[in-house]
């Protein structure tokens, strides 16, 4: 437990922060920068958070979503301490922000992914934790004060998202005892879930609708996939937000071990997402195609249309399974 001294030690001996996470903010970047936030403000410290993307609708529920500021919001007030959350590599944050946004003092890299770079100069890295946010609770918890109920619900909530509702094999019994820490501090989870999850809109049913019909499969049964065009999105007045959980209808077809999901880009290159059932370690094939990920949730970006990726991705898998 030296390595969350070393971080409290780090936090206690500064002043200033940023916080920034991966682009495409889900459930566990936004839950663990939140509960950070939350954690770092109740100590007294200036904090700011500076996030590529903008917080999807659904985690508005959360509560200082609004404390989130937009890229170009950053100026020049460098902060001592940017603490980066849920990104294995530094350009996870975006571009821009990975140039821009530089600490006068040190870097800190919180993350359980197992592509990590460890990029900071201080790293708190466990990739058998199943999330950011577990390790953001031990580390409240580390330093001894209470989580409270705004903090548990931003923690739950990463947790949830990043186990796919504890049913992921991340779902361990350290994750499971957290939760059920965390929901003692009197969450709701049933609203959790339904704010995250059962809030879609037609279109976005207009858009599995049209996605559906892309669905393909090797002839063997193990990969599947989907993909998803700007014209579908234009058509059903979707965008790439509304595209969240399409995967897992491919995951959950009783052959498949690898479900891939392509979505076009607006300037025509795909970006691809994996995930896999139980062998195929798909954050070895994203690093392949220069992404990364998890043994069983990947993704990367490819410079070709979304047909192309798919055989490109599709052949990559199969000489992998081929090579056990
Ligand atoms: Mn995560």
């Amino acid at each position: 437990m030296k390595a969350y001294r070393t971080i409290l030690q780090v936090f206690d001996q500064h002043h200033s922060f940023a916080l920034s996470t991966h682009v495409n903010p889900d459930g566990d970047a936004l839950g663990s920068e939140l509960a950070l936030y939350s954690f770092l403000k109740d100590l007294g410290k200036q904090v700011k958070i500076f996030n590529t993307d903008a917080v999807p609708k659904n985690y508005t529920f959360l509560p200082f979503y609004d404390a989130i500021l937009p890229a170009k919001a950053f100026q020049s007030d460098f902060p001592e301490i940017l603490v980066v959350l849920d990104a294995g590599v530094l350009n996870r944050i975006g571009e821009d922000l990975s140039h821009t946004l530089i600490p006068t003092k040190a870097m800190v890299n919180i993350d359980h992914h197992n592509t990590a770079e460890c990029f900071g100069d201080y790293n708190l890295v466990e990739t058998d934790a199943s999330s950011t946010s577990e390790i953001i609770y031990r580390l409240i918890q580390h330093h001894g004060t209470p989580i409270g109920k705004d903090r548990a619900l931003c923690l739950y909530t990463g947790i949830m998202f990043d186990t796919g509702c504890f049913r992921y094999s991340n779902s361990t019994p350290n994750a499971h005892h957290v939760a059920a820490d965390l929901i003692q501090e009197g969450i709701a989870v049933d609203e959790v879930y339904r704010a995250v999850y059962e809030t879609l809109s037609v279109g976005t049913i207009r858009l599995l609708g049209e996605v559906f019909q892309t669905l393909g499969t090797t002839p063997d049964g193990k990969i599947g996939w989907l993909y998803v065009t700007q014209e579908m999105f234009r058509k059903t007045g979707t965008s790439h937000d509304n595209v969240d959980g399409f995967i897992n209808h491919i995951r959950s077809i009783d052959t498949v071990e690898v479900a891939i999901l392509v979505s076009e880009q607006k300037n025509g290159d795909s970006k691809a997402s994996l995930r896999s059932k139980s062998f195929v370690d798909v954050g070895a094939i994203a690093s392949v195609f220069g992404g990364g990920g998890h043994q069983r949730a990947a993704g990367c970006e490819i410079d070709k249309s979304c047909e192309e990726a798919i055989v490109q991705l599709v052949a990559t898998i199969q000489q992998r399974m081929r090579d056990g």
